[in-house]
């Protein structure tokens, strides 16, 4: 009995491995009043044995959100590009930051001032969902 109870254990383990994201620095940059559009950042590391693969974030706090990286363009002009899916292999991480990556948040619903959480919801190709908190910072 006991040692059935063990193997299930053993059995199981991996599989809760699977599809984890460490989230190691989330924070969202304060915007004057009124501002449509905001930005948010995450250092993502997956911490599990497969690749993952992020296809969406959403946040009560937002309209929509969509995952954009900032690139020059040939005329050097700044742009954004807008990424449908991000796939991270095991051990490696995700870096969001000013002037690339970033979580574009569109439509506030509310003023976020400096100090306050912002809770995001990340989705992964898997159909997992993974929640977190990120401080409204202002800065850069
Ligand atoms: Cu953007």
């Amino acid at each position: 009995m006991g040692g059935r109870v063990i193997l299930i254990a053993l059995l199981l383990w991996p599989v809760l491995a699977l599809g984890q994201w460490q989230v190691q620095d989330a924070w969202v940059r304060e915007a004057p009043p009124g501002s449509r559009m905001m930005a948010g950042y995450l250092v993502l590391r997956n911490a599990g044995d497969w690749p993952l693969t992020l296809t969406a974030v959403h946040s009560d706090a937002f309209q929509r959100v969509e995952l954009h990286r900032s690139m020059h363009d040939a005329n050097g002009m700044m742009r954004m590009q807008r990424q449908h899916a991000i796939t991270v292999a095991p051990g490696e991480i995700l870096r969001m930051r000013p002037g690339g990556l970033h979580l574009m948040l569109i439509g506030p619903r509310r003023p976020l001032r400096a100090g306050e959480r912002v809770r995001f919801r990340l989705l992964s190709a898997s159909g997992k969902a993974q929640e977190l908190s990120a401080e409204v910072r202002r800065q850069r």
